[in-house]
């Protein structure tokens, strides 16, 4: 009935703990300070602002989205397909309110979005939909590609985006190695897409609970 589907949530995910969200806010900050200085970044500034000659700073180009997360199931309070299968599931229904500890593994930025990757463990697995990676226009990712955390987008774009452009980025086969930065190696793979695989993953606590709007 109605006010069982009113129960669902917008969505399921892990929410960072607060104190490390600013460590993350921050890390991305540097990052794309850093990447605004490179010559590289330069070379291919059309992809962000449409003109060669044009600057842009990244700081004040993503726009910060709320707090920090990491969607697991998008239930739109039940009417996303499967949101009640997906509540229903005796993983999601133990685990809920538990600890998690997420690894952040890479920062990727597009013209887009800003996000950072997460890779997931065998146990958070378990509350990843088997379907989130369906998105992929590409040939399957496997599971758990798609988890990110939005860190920041464009005007005008929304947090759905995020995930979207991170499957983009797995989907394609090489990218151009561009440097080795203090955080990690950077990747360009075209059309204003970057990714930094960190040397050294970002570990964060976080809660796996619900969002209501
Ligand atoms: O950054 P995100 O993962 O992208 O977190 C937000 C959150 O749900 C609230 O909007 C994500 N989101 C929105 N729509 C969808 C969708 N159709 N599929 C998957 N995730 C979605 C958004």
């Amino acid at each position: 009935g109605s006010l069982e589907e009113m129960s669902l949530p917008l969505y399921f995910g892990w929410f960072l703990l607060s104190s490390i969200q600013d460590k993350v806010r921050c890390t991305s900050m540097d990052f794309l300070k850093t990447l605004d200085t490179l010559e590289a970044f330069k070379k291919h500034l059309i992809d962000f602002t449409g003109k060669a000659e044009k600057e842009v700073d990244l700081e004040q180009y993503f726009q910060a989205k709320g707090t920090l997360h990491c969607t697991t199931m998008f239930c739109n309070y039940g009417k996303a397909e499967g949101a009640k299968e997906y509540a229903q599931n005796p993983a999601v229904k133990d685990l809920y309110g538990s600890a998690f500890e997420l690894s952040l593994s890479a920062l990727f930025v597009t013209p887009r979005t800003v996000g950072a990757r997460v890779s997931l463990s065998e146990e958070q697995l378990l509350l990843w939909p088997a379907d989130a990676e369906k998105a992929a226009e590409s040939a399957p990712l496997p599971l758990g590609s798609r988890a990110h955390v939005t860190l920041g987008c464009a005007e005008g774009v929304e947090p759905l985006q995020t995930g979207l452009d991170l499957l983009e980025i797995l989907a394609l086969p090489n990218g151009e190695l561009i440097e080795e930065m203090e955080l990690g190696s950077l990747t360009y793979y075209g059309e204003g897409r970057w990714l930094l695989a960190l040397r050294e993953p970002i570990c964060t606590p976080a809660c796996f609970s619900s969002f209501y709007d």
